[in-house]
């Protein structure tokens, strides 16, 4: 296919690309900015295939992906909230020397590092672009935790992001006029996928690098915006936000909703407020959305996470006939090519041809998917996912603790958060400054668990696996750690 930022720059060059803060460029200008920061980008990189950026969602970060697009390589997304430790992990697996990264970044990591500035500042001849994207070069890598084992790069193609603009748009339609509001991360598929939909069909883009709620619920009031993903969190802080009797512009049409489950109470005072709120599930490894509500179905259907998109299969595999819910198995040209470097682990996700995405849930008789959760105890905090088997093993490495085990809690703030039951080695302690201190050096500050209880009792299965859920009992009887 034709490189999409040359298209896109001949059919509509003067067309709204992008906004931020103070700027705002057309597709024709932006095409001519990212070209140059390409060309900048090479002064700085190796010749490797593939470049990883560590940006919120500003401008330039903006640009620096797309600029990684126009030199035909591979750019490695990490998340900004991690800690060193956990991103110095996934540089090593993408075999990256040299890190291009936000200004204000502070980490220390044991490769090149090049912040945005330097790379901005630097001589060099705008690079000619790429002819084509070919759909099945990956595009794209981002990492992904599971309940086991070290994090994984999910490979994303071209296609892979062209299939799921496709859906997306066949679902909630389009419109010359649409704009995106994108607070949801450019370096998680919930933004990158805004970012791969305004190429392909031509739409503006309103990027906030700060999840501000009362700039944001004032945006969506003018009719500046169209469309808008939220994480739930972000719906229910829109929601307290917004006063009373007040309504959006008509203009803004979709708020789509996604990333982790959503309480009833919440999408019932979405409904109230007249927002028209598309319930979707989709994850990193299907290139964002891939089950979503329509606008017809919102509130007949609140709670469930809506059909498969146009190109997308779902099947529900229960371990017994007799069951409803079982593991939600997925059919999809966006469906990531692989985990980087580990062929194995990506092919033991699939049973019969069907992605097996480890989560639960059930189909109702009209075809309606309804989520049910997560396999292996996840915690979903403010639409990031925490795993406890991770902050476990970290915290293990503190020579105090005999024994932890996390668990999720419910949470007003971020929806749930880990909390930690753990016994200390006899005659030694630490209090909850040290704890905390101990896993905000190793971990990105969302794992680290919000309170800490002692206890002796961790109730265990026959073959010896501490059972969670049974812990949590416990929360009211242990005593917290100070
Ligand atoms: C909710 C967000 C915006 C909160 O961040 P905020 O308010 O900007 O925080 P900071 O100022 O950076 O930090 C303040 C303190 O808060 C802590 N903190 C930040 N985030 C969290 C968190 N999630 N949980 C707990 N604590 C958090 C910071 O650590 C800091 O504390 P200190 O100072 O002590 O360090 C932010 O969390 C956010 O952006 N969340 C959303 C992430 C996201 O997008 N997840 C979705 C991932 N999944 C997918 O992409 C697949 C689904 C998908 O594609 C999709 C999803 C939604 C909508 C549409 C789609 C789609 O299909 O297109
Ligand atoms: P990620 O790996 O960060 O892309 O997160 C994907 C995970 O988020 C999924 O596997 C689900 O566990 C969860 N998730 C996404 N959408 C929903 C939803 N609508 N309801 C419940 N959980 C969801
Ligand atoms: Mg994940
Ligand atoms: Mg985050």
């Amino acid at each position: 296919m034709e490189n999409w930022l040359t298209k896109r720059a001949m059919l509509t060059p003067d067309r709204m690309a992008v906004r931020f803060e103070n700027t705002t460029l057309t597709f024709a200008e932006m095409r001519q900015r990212v070209l140059t920061i390409a060309g900048q980008i090479t002064q700085h990189i190796d010749n490797n295939e593939r470049i990883a950026l560590i940006t919120p969602n500003n401008l330039t970060g903006y640009l620096m992906i797309l600029a990684v697009q126009q030199l035909d390589k591979t750019v490695v997304l990490l998340n900004r909230r991690l800690s060193p430790r956990e991103m110095t992990f996934q540089l090593d697996d993408a075999a990256i020397t040299t890190v291009i990264q936000d200004d204000r970044f502070e980490g220390e990591l044991p490769v090149k590092q090049v912040t945005f500035a330097e790379v901005l500042a630097t001589n060099a001849d705008a690079v000619d672009p790429v002819a084509d994207f070919d759909l099945d070069k990956v595009t794209s890598i981002m990492y992904t935790s599971g309940t086991t084992g070290n994090p994984k790069g999910v490979m994303q193609t071209f296609g892979n992001h062209f299939y799921s603009a496709v859906g997306s748009a066949l679902n909630l339609g389009l419109t010359p006029d649409d704009v995106w509001l994108a607070a949801v991360p450019i370096f998680h598929i919930s933004g990158l996928s805004i970012m791969m939909r305004s190429l392909i069909y031509g739409m503006g883009v309103s990027l906030y690098e700060r999840f501000d709620v009362e700039k944001i619920n004032a945006e969506l009031m003018t009719g500046q915006v169209t469309t808008i993903s939220v994480v739930p969190v972000m719906l229910k802080q829109l929601l307290a936000q917004l006063s009373e009797g007040a309504k959006y512009h008509e203009r803004f049409r979709t708020m789509l909703l996604g990333g982790g489950p959503t309480d009833l109470t919440t999408l019932e005072k979405a409904t109230a407020a007249g927002i028209e709120i598309v319930q979707s599930y989709g994850m990193t490894e299907t290139a964002s959305q891939v089950i979503a509500l329509d606008a017809a179905s919102a509130t007949k259907k609140l709670g469930s996470a809506g059909k498969p998109l146009f190109p997308v299969e779902v099947r529900i595999q229960k371990a017994k006939e007799t069951d409803q819910v079982g593991r939600i198995q997925i059919k999809s040209p966006t469906l990531a090519v692989g985990y980087l470097n580990r062929p194995d682990k990506y092919a033991e996700s699939f049973v019969d041809g069907w992605f097996d995405t480890g989560d639960m849930g059930w189909l109702d008789d009209d075809g309606f998917l309804y989520v049910e959760g997560r396999e292996g105890d996840m915690i979903s905090s403010g639409g990031e996912n925490v795993f406890p088997d991770e902050i476990e093993s970290v915290y293990g490495e503190a020579t105090a603790i005999d024994q932890i085990s996390v668990v999720g809690i419910p949470d007003e703030r971020w929806g749930a958060v880990p909390v930690a039951f753990l016994s200390f080695k006899p005659g030694e302690a630490m209090d909850f400054a040290s704890l905390r201190t101990f896993g905000r050096d190793r971990l990105a500050h969302y794992k680290v668990p919000a309170r800490f209880f002692v206890t002796d009792k961790f109730p265990r299965t026959a073959s010896g696996k501490i059972q969670r859920h049974k812990l949590r009992n416990q929360l009211d009887e242990a005593q917290e750690v100070k």
